[in-house]
């Protein structure tokens, strides 16, 4: 975290603007190196879903650094594991810009999520000498400039949370929210049905409780066409995940299978 600079995806955030970024589950800093050279505003660590640890979401940061958007580059956040004070501590002590975390279900736990990520007196953040101070060097800077440019996104992943999202949305520190639409059909008992009029209302709750609050409004388009983005932008999310490294991989490697396969064909 440079001290001099604003966090640029907060500031879209604040301004209501839209910020497109990305989701790395492959724990591999050429992946963090190619997809930051794409100009994603964002990419996620997914810390919940895949096997990556703590170096593996500093070697990624490191990957991103100056590349992508200038100055610098795209910005590294974490889908923490779960809403826990020490995963949320290390990733952010690790150089992260911010925080995804899933499963919030109501505003106390929101309320421990912004307590993790931020250093007293408005959370209980520890501190020592660590990468995002620059090992010290910037130890009391950083602590105030960690507090005011960091993200802390709540994941609404739950029947639970939808009907919460009033109060989640009211705890101070919160960003914003990050819709989780598989886990979200998975409460409503329609796992993987996304287009089911259940999730198009709870889409529309929380869409309308943060324009209410000037909140963001966010949502992970794991499968990312067309057609589904411009509805995602048309419904007025702003911070827009959009589709992951594994997917990036097996599109393109089938696509061109694809091609070479009619190609022969066609000889
Ligand atoms: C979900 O859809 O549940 C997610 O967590 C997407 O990242
Ligand atoms: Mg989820």
């Amino acid at each position: 975290m440079s001290l001099n600079t604003i966090n640029p995806v907060k500031q879209k955030l604040k301004r209501g603007e839209v910020s497109f970024g990305s989701w790395m589950q492959i724990g591999h800093p050429g992946v963090a190196e190619i997809l930051s050279q794409v100009g994603f505003d964002w990419i996620a660590l997914d810390m919940e879903h895949s096997d990556m640890d703590v170096r593996d979401f500093t070697d990624a940061a490191r990957g991103m650094y100056g590349r992508g958007p200038a100055p610098l580059g795209t910005i590294p956040l974490a889908r923490v594991r779960e809403n826990d004070t020490l995963a949320i501590r290390q990733v952010l002590d690790s150089g992260a810009w911010g925080v995804i975390v899933p499963l919030v279900n109501s505003a106390e736990e929101a309320r421990r999520a912004v307590a993790a990520a931020k250093f007293p007196p408005q959370g209980i953040r520890g501190t020592a000498f660590f990468r995002g101070n620059d090992y010290g060097l910037t130890f009391t800077e950083y602590m105030e400039h960690a507090n005011r440019e960091g993200i802390v996104m709540v994941m609404i992943e739950t029947k639970e949370a939808v009907e919460s999202i009033d109060a989640i949305l009211r705890v101070e520190g919160v960003d914003g929210v990050f819709i989780g639409p598989y886990d979200l059909s998975l409460s409503y008992g329609i796992p993987g049905k996304l287009a089911d009029p259940l999730m198009t209302k709870a889409r529309q709750k929380v869409l309308e409780a943060c324009q209410k609050v000037h909140k963001a409004a966010g949502i992970h388009v794991v499968q990312s066409d067309k057609a589904s983005l411009r509805a995602t932008i048309e419904e007025g999310f702003t911070f827009i995940g959009l589709s992951m490294d594994t997917l990036f991989l097996d599109r393109s490697a089938r696509e061109t299978l694809q091609n070479a396969i009619q190609a022969l064909g066609e000889r």
